[in-house]
């Protein structure tokens, strides 16, 4: 729920400066660029001068979204007043040049769970699907306009966070939204081909390569995948073609830890875990010096392949007695 007092306090701040920075969060996706364009959509055409940083940058597969050309990875941090985060539940998702941007008025958009609150005037709506969803349901409310460009900016954010209204996340709120923005002009199938049948052929290549290494465990309830530097460069790839790639183990039947190893240097890996349900792996990368969530977590280890395998192995065994 958004509070009227809210959308007030967000109209006079949005009315009463002129100078806006954007940003979105780190690893970005749909959801968040969507968010950020939509807001800068609507303040250029205002008038206003606005900066949409991202510290990553926007990865090809979301190219396709209007205005995503703008999306800056170096700026300034004095021509500003106002800070806009949309889709960080906390500050260190938004990269590391933050602490430098904390002394303007900050505005949180989000739905996550655990926001830390870190904004000056912050709009945290768990029960959102998506920060587009939010977004969608504040611009309604504070009277502003929602035109073909906002509309396909939204859609396309609540569609990946749903994934595709399939996530649990998907309410009759959400369906309501896009039927809104569909109505607008959002043309659902245009975004899903763009979002899900726009690989490249690269990505194919090195997905077949990984799964080749495929090996379950402990009676196949872990899965494990391993991508080496050698894979990258035989498919002519990089590390945002190999983006989502563990969803592929985990998504075997009975598997409820799955793993991935990729190889970043000389004998040093770079370790995803991700897990089922009520599987905590979070402190399982935490031991190893990284960190992450209850369900998705990741670290960096030094080592031979296969001794990291077994120190990784033997957490999750004893995880899972
Ligand atoms: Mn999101």
């Amino acid at each position: 729920m958004i509070r009227a007092e809210t959308v007030k306090k967000l109209k006079n701040l949005l009315r009463a400066n002129q100078r806006f920075l954007i940003l979105s969060h780190v690893n970005p996706e749909p959801d968040t660029i969507g968010a950020a364009l939509s807001f800068y959509h609507y303040l250029k055409a205002l008038g206003k001068q606005v900066s949409v940083y991202n510290a990553d940058g926007v990865p090809s597969f979301i190219r396709f979204m209007p205005h995503s050309e703008i999306i800056k990875t170096t700026l300034s941090a004095t021509n500003f007043d106002v800070a806009i985060c949309v889709d960080a539940g906390s500050t260190d998702m938004l990269g590391e040049h933050f602490a430098a941007f904390k002394k303007k008025i900050t505005i949180n958009i989000d739905h996550h769970r655990t926001n830390t609150m870190y904004g000056d005037l912050n709009i945290v709506d768990p029960g959102a699907s998506a920060t587009c969803e939010l977004i969608y349901t504040l611009f309604k409310k504070a009277g502003i306009p929602l035109d073909l460009t906002v509309a396909a900016l939204l859609l396309a954010g609540i569609i990946y966070d749903t994934g595709s209204f399939r996530y649990r996340n998907t309410t009759s709120k959400t369906l309501k939204a896009a039927s809104e923005l569909i109505e607008l002009g959002a043309e659902i199938g245009d975004i899903s081909e763009k979002l899900y049948e726009n690989q490249s052929l690269g990505r194919l290549k090195l997905l077949k390569m990984v799964l080749d290494t495929l090996e379950l465990s402990s009676d196949g309830r872990i899965a494990s995948v391993e991508l080496t530097r050698f894979m990258y460069a035989a498919t002519k790839t990089t590390k945002e073609d190999s983006e989502g790639m563990i969803d592929y183990p985990k998504s075997i039947n009975g598997v409820v830890v799955a793993v991935l190893f990729r190889e970043v240097g000389q004998d040093k890996y770079k370790i995803s875990l991700r897990s089922k349900r009520n599987v905590n792996i979070s402190d399982i990368a935490e031991g190893f010096g990284g960190g992450g969530h209850k369900n998705a977590a990741g670290c960096t280890m030094e080592g031979l392949l296969s001794e990291v395998k077994n120190r990784v192995f033997a957490k999750i065994v004893e995880r899972l007695k």
